[in-house]
Parts: C-alpha cells; structure tokens; sequence
C-alpha cells in the first residue's frame, strides 16, 4: 500500500503557508528504485522470512508474528537478497512500520546476503504501535550483485509483531552532505589547563589580522586580555586559523571561557584536579576489559557483566583449539583483556598495552615527578584493592597471566613462542556481551612477534613485581627467557595479513624492533651481558627511531629505547640513549611548536594514521621523557599542552575522551558499550579514548559520511565507525600514560 510520506506532508505545510522555495528536487531519470515489490499490495514475494517467523498481508502491509526469546537482532528477520550496489553512488533507504506492542525496535540494514555478512548501513529506530515513515540516505561503499535490504527482529524476551510498508531503495539520489556541528569557532582544552601549565587556544576565522581575544571569569568577569596570532591556512584541518596564548594567567577556577571574533568557546578549568580523576579513569578503563571474570556493580555501577568466554570449547576460552591444522593441542587461554570493542585477545596488542601501564608504574619509581602512591594500593576498586599490592600492578597481572598462557607448552611444535592471537571463528554483530558470543574460539598461529611480546613484558614484570610476588616475577622471567630462545630459534613467523576473519590481523613482517624491545627488556632485568650485547648490536639500537607517527602495537622500538634511557642499569652507551630521547622529543617539540592546534603530529601526506590520537599521546609520552630525563620546562611544557587536542582543541571541537569536556566521544564501536543501539547498555566508561581521526575511513559508515576529508575531520563519533571511533587496550594504555605524567606536574 502507498502511504503519502512525512516528507510530502510538510511540502504541503510549507505550501499551505505561503513558501514557494522549494529544495532542489534531483533529475528524477537518475533515481532507480531497486527492491521489489515494497508496498505489499498483493503478496509478500520475493521478501525472505526467517524460519522462527510467521509474516502474512495485512491491510496492505507486511506483518511479522516475531518469537520471544532470541539473543541477536539477527536471529529472526525479514529481507530481501540479490540488490545490486554500486560504489559510490547513494542511495535512499526508506520503509513504513508499526510495532504491538510499543516501543520496539528494528535493526534495518542495507548489507551482503553472503558471508561475511557485511553491513554497509543500518540503523535501530524506536518503533510506535501507531506507525511512522522512516527515511535515511548513505552511499555503498562497495560493488556487489548481492546486497540485501534487511529487517531484524531478534533479541526480544517476548513475542511481538512487527509491519512494514513502503520499503524502498532508490539508487541515483544526491549524497547527503555530512556537516558535524563544530560549534564556537574558539577551541579550547575543554577539561583544564594546569595552573602553572601553558594555555592556548585555536581560533577559526576568516580574518588574516590580529584580533582581540578575552577570557571572562565564570561570573562574567574580565580576567586577561589580549591579541591573536594570525597562522593562516593549518593543512591538517584546511581552515584558517589564529592562536591565542593565554598562559599569563595562572588562577584557579572553574568555567572560565575565551572570547575572540564574536564567538565564546566551551567552558574550561585552571586547576589540576580533572588530571588526578584522568590518570586514575584512563587506568580503570581495564577492569572492565577484562575476560573471564563477571564484572561487579559495586565496583563498577552501571557496568556489571557476567563473566565472558569462561567455560570450555567452541564458545569459552577453557580449552581452545587452534585453527584447523595449525596445532593439535588446546589451551586454556581464560582471562585478560579483551582488546577492544570486539571479544578477541591479541598478544602483540596486549603486550604493549601491558608494558605502557608497567611503565606508566616504573617512570613513577624514576622520574623527578613521579608518585607511586597515585597508582598504589586501592586507588582503581578493582578486586585486588586492598591486597597490599599496586592496583595497577594487579590490572596488568590480569593480562600477564592470560599472555603466558597463550605460550605453546613443552613436548610441541614450536614450544616457547606464543600464539599471536586468540577469537571468534567469524566477526560477530553489535551489540553483544561478551558472555552471549555465540562464535567458536580459536588459537590462531604462533608469530615471532607475538613471542618477543611476551618475552618483553614478562621481562619487565619480573622486576617490577619481584617486592610483591617473587614466584610470580620468577615463573615471568623463565617464561621470558623461553620466548626469547624460540624466538631466535625461529626468527621469521610472521602473522598473515590474511588472517582478519572474526578478529583483526595484527600483522607485522618486521620484527627487529621487537627483537630490540625484548633484549633491552631482559637485559634491564637481569644485567646479563650476551642481552647488553644483543642490544648494543642490534640495527635498531643506533637507528633514529623517533618518527612522524608515534610508535605502537607494530612499532615497538621506542619502548626499548625509552626503558633503556630511564630504568636505571649500567649499559654501555646509556649517555647516547638519554640523548637520543632528547633529540627525538626535539623534533616533535619543534612540530608542536608550527602547529596552530600544537600538537606534536604531522603525519606525511596530512594522513592521519588508524588511532592518530593514541601516536599523538605517544609522541607526548617522548617529549614528558625529555622532561624526566633532563628536567627543562619546555618539555614538561611541551607534553602538557599536547593533552588540550585530546580534550578539546582541535578541528571538530570536541574531547576524545569519554565524560571529558562538555561535548565528547562517547558512542566509540563497542559491542558491550553499545549504549547508541541499545539504551539498556551504558556507554563506554569515563575516560575511553576514541581511536580518532583516521585518514583511511576503512569504515563503511565514516565512508558514507567523510568521503574526502582532510586529516582532523576523519573522524565520527558513531558506534559504526570501527575505523576511526574505536577504543582499544593500547590506545588507552596511552592516555594512562600521559595523563599520569600531567597529573604529576601539578
Ligand atoms: O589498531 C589497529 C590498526 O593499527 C590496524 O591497522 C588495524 C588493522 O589490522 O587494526 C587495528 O586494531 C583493531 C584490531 O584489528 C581488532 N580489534 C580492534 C582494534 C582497534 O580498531
């Protein structure tokens, strides 16, 4: 049946009233409808009903008697198949529903009929008992003759009835234009300055002249005055841009604003107190990461889970078998961290996840500024608070037990190297907790990488853990000195780039860094001699490391370079280490200093990197090491105002930080986070790091949406947007870090 559509209602409206400005109407020759059969007018062919779904005419509509009682959106449903897609060319996506009873959802999508199922667009409107048009616009992001238009219904614990009408898709309509709301053009550190600390802003305006900038007290007061500088055209956003130095002002206080060129930015604190709750937030991000343990309320309000992939195999990660072929053995391979917004455990993410809080714990024994108390006993609630032992030591812990338990065991193929990873058989749908992942587990290959992970972070917690634990530093050292003897016995395992299906690759075909990261590791630990040689010759050693784009989960030589220039030891050129830290935080200061956003990032090619705001972080963490190293303001300096781009200025004027700053990311791509799908789950955490923008948009939604943006634009704070919107254990690992070293300057 043909229903007149919201749309043409209020044309009517606007007719009614007088108003001849009508919007541009497309060259209707270009527009092609491509589903069959979408009014219903006499029978229900060619859509598809699942088996547990009864779907008949009714009132010219479709209407599906749906089951009670399933997990997943997808376990029943309504489609139609064989649509054919075009890349690049957008594509209107309407339909008609009701619901009985109210309030039900639907998960439409436009997506692949054949495995791997893929979803180019959906979405979860809230449907009414009496009826509503619905109607949306996207762009495929891929050429198939298979695309399907979609209806889900699953995940009901009661049965209900579900219509649908006027379903369309019309290929050939105009792209919707996507626009974020960027708001006062006067961008600020949403969160606070430090007292002491720099302050500056960024300002977008035409003007190539000075202009005068204000900063008024929350009371409206006038508290510094002052001129902006003009910077012209800054490449990684494409605006023109002037910067305001406010740092003359030094006061506390809270809900202070800065005024230039008419606009008022997003209010903002002096004070130090959001970097104390920072550094403590970024580190409890963790707990309820982890696998295989229920995560309690009282700990966590809001986030109690039940315990996920406890339990044997195909769906827990009790005895986990490899993939087809690989070993003949299973491993229980409970516990750690989950890696991300999907239910896979990566060693080579987990390891440097793992280090960077290690080493956020070990720079407060060494550095000037450090206080180990901050991170000590009982200052995460975690169920080890009050154990007598760090709380970051513990969250760490729970991942280093699962990544020695992901070594391959005496009397195998291959024993002492690690499996590079452990997940799902097949990628899963959103949301899901972990505890409902239907998928079976799998060990996947081992990989030098992965074992020269392990062996670097057992390494280090041998040392660090030896006053609390000494079996537990003793049993990590061995572990180590096992990973490092297969390792050099089998050099060149390298993870597939191929192997993506049902979790990330992590692939990497060049593991000197990690031979480096792992020999440095052993040799701060133990002192032994052929690591000090090891390390002394290795070609990463003398290499300038310190490039670009910070280093990460594949780019691990700065993690050796790091420890070797702080963790007190009597290597042989330790001097030329220091100086190789200062000359690298040097040249991100001197970028930080060109920017008008000041961060110390400036990819090749404006390409920013998948998780930019996590490299962005780790250049800070080296120009905070230059500091602890050598004690000159301006590296401190240097690495505090890194902070204000994560929290607020920046291009889309907005914190990359959950409950951060007055707008924040806050729908990062989580399957147990899913708050924008379903209002029962929360969002992720305070203080979540987004991934950030990504130049790449390997996304399908942020393809629909940033199709050609530049650098700081690449980014969408939506759950769909994997690519750019996602939070994971080694991105937040770097926020831990630098929040610390800020929250240590007040
Ligand atoms: O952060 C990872 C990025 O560097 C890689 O290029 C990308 C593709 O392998 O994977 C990213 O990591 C994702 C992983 O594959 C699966 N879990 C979520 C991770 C963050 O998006």
């Amino acid at each position: 049946m043909k229903r007149r559509s919201t749309t043409l209602l209020s044309l009517a409206a606007l007719l009614a009233a007088g108003l001849t400005a009508l919007p541009a109407v497309p060259a209707a020759a270009a527009e092609s409808e491509q589903l069959k059969n979408g009014t219903f007018d006499s029978t229900t062919d060619p859509w598809w009903v699942s088996a547990n779904v009864t779907a008949g005419l009714s009132g010219g509509r479709l209407c599906a008697n749906v089951p009670g009682g399933t997990t997943n959106a997808w376990d029943a449903g309504i489609g139609q198949n064989d649509i054919a897609l075009v890349k690049g060319e957008s594509y209107r996506f309407s339909f008609y529903a009701d619901t009985a009873p109210d309030g039900h959802k639907v998960r439409a999508i436009v997506g692949l009929s054949a495995a791997p199922y893929d979803t180019y667009f959906e979405v979860a409107p809230q449907l009414s008992v009496s009826g509503n048009s619905y109607a949306y616009t996207f762009t495929s992001p891929v050429d198939t003759p298979q695309g399907q238009v979609a209806f889900q219904l699953g995940g009901s614990a009661d049965a209900w009835r579900f219509c649908l009408d006027d379903a369309s898709l019309i290929g050939g309509v105009p792209p919707e234009v996507y626009k974020p709301d960027t708001g006062p053009r006067v961008r600020v550190n949403q969160v606070a300055y430090l007292p002491a600390g720099p302050k500056n802003a960024t300002l977008v305006t035409d003007k190539t002249t000075k202009l005068r900038w204000q900063l008024n007290n929350a009371n409206g007061t006038v508290a510094a005055r002052g001129w902006t500088v003009p910077k012209g055209i800054d490449p990684s956003s494409g605006q023109n841009v002037h910067t305001i130095d406010f740092g003359s002002q030094h006061r506390p206080g809270q809900g202070f604003t800065l005024i230039a060129d008419g606009e008022r930015s997003r209010p903002f604190d002096i004070g130090t107190a959001a970097y104390d709750k920072l550094r403590l937030d970024a580190a409890k991000y963790y707990y309820t990461q982890r696998s295989g343990i229920a995560i309690r309320a009282d700990l966590r309000p809001g986030y109690a889970r039940p315990a996920g992939h406890l339990g044997t195999a195909p769906t827990g990660d009790g005895a986990v078998p490899c993939q087809p072929g690989v070993c003949d053995y299973t491993l229980d391979v409970t516990g750690g961290w989950y890696d991300a917004g999907d239910h896979g455990k990566y060693v080579v993410n987990g390891g440097i996840a793992t280090w960077e809080l290690l080493s956020t714990y070990e720079r407060s024994l060494h550095a000037r500024t450090g206080r180990p108390a901050a991170l000590g006993d009982g200052t995460l609630a975690i169920p080890e608070s009050g154990n007598g032992v760090p709380d970051i030591l513990d969250e760490a812990r729970w991942e280093l037990d699962f990544l020695l338990k992901m070594q391959v065991p005496e009397g195998h193929p291959l024993a002492g190297m690690a499996h590079h990873k452990i997940h799902d058989e097949k990628w899963t749908g959103l949301p899901l907790l972990p505890s409902d992942d239907p998928q079976k587990r799998e060990l996947h290959p081992p990989s030098t990488a992965a074992t020269l992970n392990l062996a670097a972070t057992a390494a280090q917690a041998a040392r660090l853990y030896r006053p609390y634990d000494p079996a537990f530093a003793a049993k990590a050292l061995q572990a180590a000195r096992t990973a490092w003897t297969a390792a050099l016995a089998h050099p060149d395992l390298y993870a597939s780039a191929n192997d993506g299906t049902g979790g990330g690759a992590y692939a990497d075909d060049n593991v000197t860094d990690e031979f480096y990261w792992a020999a440095a590791e052993l040799y701060l630990t133990t002192g032994e001699k052929a690591f000090e040689t090891y390390v002394l010759n290795s070609p990463v050693h003398q290499a300038d490391i310190f490039g670009p784009l910070g280093y990460d989960w594949a780019r691990t030589a700065a993690a050796a370079r790091l420890d070797l220039a702080t963790v007190p030891s009597g290597l042989r050129d330790r001097r030329e280490v220091r100086r190789s830290i200062v000359s690298g935080a040097d040249r991100y200061l001197a970028t930080l200093k060109a920017h008008p956003y000041g961060i110390p990032y400036a990819p090749d090619g404006n390409l920013y990197d998948w998780g930019s705001n996590h490299q962005i972080l780790h250049n800070a963490v080296v120009i905070a090491t230059a500091y602890d190293l050598t004690g000159d303001g301006k590296y401190r300096d240097g690495a505090v105002q890194s902070m204000d781009y994560l929290l607020g200025r920046n291009a889309l004027n907005m914190s990359y930080v959950t409950g951060y700053g007055e707008v924040n990311s806050h729908n990062q791509h989580a399957r147990w986070y899913a708050h924008q799908l379903d209002p029962k789950l929360p969002s992720p955490p305070a203080g979540t790091l987004a991934g950030g923008p990504n130049s790449s948009i390997q996304d399908p939604f942020a393809q629909g949406k940033l199709q050609g943006c530049k650098g700081q634009f690449c980014y969408i704070d939506d759950i769909q947007s994997w690519s750019t919107n996602e939070h994971t254990v080694n991105w937040n690992s770097a926020l831990a870090r630098l929040a610390s070293f800020v929250a240590d300057q007040s």
